[in-house]
């Protein structure tokens, strides 16, 4: 075969081409087809891409034009509809190797191999915004992974959060179009906080558990990278007799869980819309990837049996403390993608991806999932051959069957043979079953009435969500009776935020009565009515807080120095050493972008003009500064902001002691300054105040500076 740019003989293909461009005439040259000229899609070399072909200089455009007609053309048809929801999200490749065999109870190769490689994607988003959303919704993250194993892909396309809103799929298109715009006016976008969505919720009681995750820090994450993964749904596994055995599937990061604060998300989304991609892309290029657990929740019938709610109801966890996780295997996320709409835009992530070994259970969410994510495919990507794209091809194993044909085949099979059973010789063009390899299906047994029923052993709505509420640190608490009341706020209809109270009610009447007051209700509205009565005996499950499971370093963070002319560049020096040390990163913030002079004449090269680098964007902020430079920031309102922020985000401050007056102009009186505030001067200082970063957030500072602190 001929590759472009080699030289056929065939006439015109390695002369060169003098031609004509721009309006001012000019001549230009360029070299004959190679490598490097352009061409429309058939492979001609373009000799003009600034002008289209007219009669005269100043004439109409001619349809003979093939080059502008099939630019244009190919644009006009960029776009393939974005996802129903999950619309934005960012595409990473890694490996996953496994570090402990499940031999006992499956026969899939990726659970059984210990120490071998398996190449992943996974795709992170969003759920109810668009695709140009921001990044800091509040909002639930997927957390979608493909395994391209020996025995084809598998798909685990889970969120941040262990439960879902519904028991039942058919409710899911009532609940999307409820959270989504409303209909009639295309906003709020990416936003939960208004009354279609609370309306919805308030009339799905099975919800409530989901909505206590939602309200809580998980839905506003520091990063991609500091998020747990959940399956969602009881899978099963299945071992080589045919014995099944439940499982759960998470992902921990070896991050440690970290969010952020609702103020600074509101204000993460102007400053960066694309904080957390930009925060895992920049991760990958500083080469410290970040690392995931794959953990396993292993059960059997007995269990099931016997725990307190039904294994099949996607509302429901399985607290940590009664089947611990057990790790089997860890991934890392290493490798960008090389282009965000082949990958990222183009994979597509199915349920029903499952490799011998993995199986389904009958939970109603799931079977229903398995329909619908097949399906979407289709619409989105335009034909039955999405499984052709290069993300969507196994990997990890050949790819032969009869199917073939539609549009956009990339592969067909090859040969006489389309059809089975058939007399021609087995090969690899004319396969066959293989009955010890291939996927066998658990042999459940079934049986019972058709119905359009929900089972009573899915009745319990609240106990869980109150299982969630009192696992949670005071601050986190606090939390999300603060967003309960945010969200309520934005709902018109006071039924609706009555409404909400009343589950509340059956949550916990404390966080109903906060809510309650945050809401301004003179009374409290009456409970709302349970199918079942809420149980009030189950113990807190520590393994459910943010705050409880941090990171045990500062290690992956980024800690923001802002400097100015004169500053000590000794300082600067010993704490970029200490963040080192710590396996972290900083960036010079200065009020100008080509940094600031220090006082050993030596330049502070700026990352960020102090317009641009707000102290949000920061998990910990270094205040090193000149007397002069501190007198010129006292000025400025964005330095002030850059300060008063922090504060207000409990992050730990360093600062020079001739900061002090700056940091008083900014809002922060002396008697306001707590342990989080550190003075910074030697080595053995910045060293400090490095590992006291590592606690991330003075929480108790939140107590005495917010209103609605009860
Ligand atoms: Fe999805 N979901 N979902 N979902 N979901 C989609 O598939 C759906 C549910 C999740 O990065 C869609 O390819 C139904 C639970 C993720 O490409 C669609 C139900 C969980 C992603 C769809 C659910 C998820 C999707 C839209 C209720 C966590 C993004 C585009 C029965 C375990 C995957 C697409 C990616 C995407 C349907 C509920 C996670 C329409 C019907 C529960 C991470 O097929």
């Amino acid at each position: 075969m001929t590759k472009i740019g080699e030289d056929t003989g065939a006439k015109g293909a390695a002369q060169t081409f003098e031609t004509q461009v721009g309006s001012g005439g000019e001549l230009h040259q360029i070299a004959g087809p190679d490598d490097t000229v352009l061409t429309t899609q058939q492979g001609i070399p373009v000799a003009d891409d600034q002008n289209t072909l007219k009669v005269g200089e100043r004439g109409p455009a001619l349809l003979e034009d093939f080059h502008f007609r099939e630019k244009m053309f190919h644009f006009d048809h960029e776009r393939i509809p974005e996802r129903v929801v999950h619309a934005r999200g960012f595409g990473v490749h890694g490996t996953f190797t496994l570090t402990e065999s499940l031999e006992d109870y499956t026969v899939a190769k990726v659970l059984t191999e210990v120490g071998e490689n398996t190449q992943m994607f996974v795709r992170f988003s969003t759920v109810a915004g668009n695709k140009g959303s921001p990044d800091l919704a509040r909002d639930v993250r997927g957390f979608a992974a493909k395994f391209y194993t020996k025995e084809g892909n598998w798909d685990i396309v889970g969120n941040n959060i262990p439960v879902f809103f519904i028991q039942d799929a058919i409710k899911f298109p009532d609940l999307i179009h409820a959270a989504k715009q409303e209909p009639d006016r295309g906003f709020p976008q990416a936003q939960t906080a208004h009354d279609n969505f609370w309306d919805f919720i308030s009339l799905t009681p099975e919800s409530m558990h989901m909505v206590m995750w939602i309200m809580s820090d998980r839905t506003i994450p520091r990063s991609f990278r500091t998020i747990e993964g959940f399956g969602v749904h009881t899978f099963r596994l299945i071992n080589a007799e045919g014995k099944g055995t439940y499982v759960k599937f998470h992902f921990k990061p070896k991050q440690g869980l970290q969010s952020v604060m609702w103020n600074e998300a509101v204000k993460l989304n102007g400053a960066d819309p694309d904080f957390h991609r930009r925060d895992l892309w920049d991760a990958i290029d500083l080469d410290t990837p970040p690392e995931w657990d794959l953990g396993v929740q292993l059960f059997d019938d007995k269990f099931a049996d016997s725990f307190e709610f039904d294994v099949l109801d996607a509302t429901k966890i399985i607290p940590e403390e009664q089947i611990p996780v057990r790790k089997i295997g860890t991934f890392v996320l290493d490798a960008h993608v090389d282009n965000f709409f082949a990958e990222t835009e183009q994979v597509a992530f199915c349920t029903q991806n499952v490799v011998p070994g993995i199986g389904f259970t009958n939970d109603p969410l799931l079977q229903g999932r398995n329909f619908s994510y097949l399906d979407t495919q289709l619409k989105r990507l335009g034909s039955p051959n999405f499984t052709h794209i290069p993300i969507n091809q196994p990997k990890g194993c050949p790819v032969h069957n009869f199917q073939q044909d539609g549009h956009m085949a990339m592969r067909n099979p090859k040969g006489r043979v389309n059809y089975e059973p058939n007399s021609w010789e087995r090969g690899e063009n004319n396969p066959r079953e293989s009955p010890t390899t291939g996927y066998k299906h658990f042999a459940a047994e079934e049986n019972g009435r058709k119905a359009q029923v929900r089972s009573p052993s899915f009745a319990d709505h609240y106990s869980q969500a109150r299982q969630f509420f009192i696992s949670q640190e005071p601050i986190e608490q606090k939390h999300i009776g603060d967003a309960l009341v945010f969200e309520l706020s934005k709902v018109e209809r006071v039924d609706i935020r009555e409404k909400m109270v009343g589950h509340l009610l059956n949550i916990d009447e404390t966080l109903a009565t906060v809510v309650a007051d945050g809401l301004g209700l003179t009374k409290l509205p009456p409970k709302a009515k349970a199918a079942v009565e809420p149980r009030t005996d189950l113990p807190p499950s520590p393994a459910l807080s943010i705050v409880a499971r941090g990171p045990e370093s500062f290690s992956g963070r980024k800690l923001g120095i802002l400097v100015t002319d004169g500053a000590s560049a000794a300082l600067v020096k010993t704490l970029a050493e200490a963040v080192k040390a710590q396996g972290a990163v900083y960036e010079i913030i200065a009020p100008k972008i080509a940094g600031a002079t220090l006082d050993d004449g030596t330049i502070a090269e700026a990352k960020q003009k102090i317009d641009g680098g707000p102290s949000i964007l920061y998990d910990a902020v270094a205040l090193v500064v000149s007397a002069d430079g501190a007198k010129l920031l006292a000025e400025d309102k964005t330095a002030k902001d850059f300060v008063s922020d922090a504060f207000a985000h409990c992050k730990y401050i360093g600062y020079t002691d001739v900061a002090l007056p700056f940091i008083e102009r900014a809002g922060v009186q002396e008697k306001d300054m707590d342990e989080g505030f550190i003075p910074l001067g030697d080595k053995a200082s910045a060293e400090g105040f490095l590992e006291s970063c590592a606690k991330l957030r003075v929480w108790e500072r939140e107590f005495k500076i917010d209103l609605d602190a009860a």
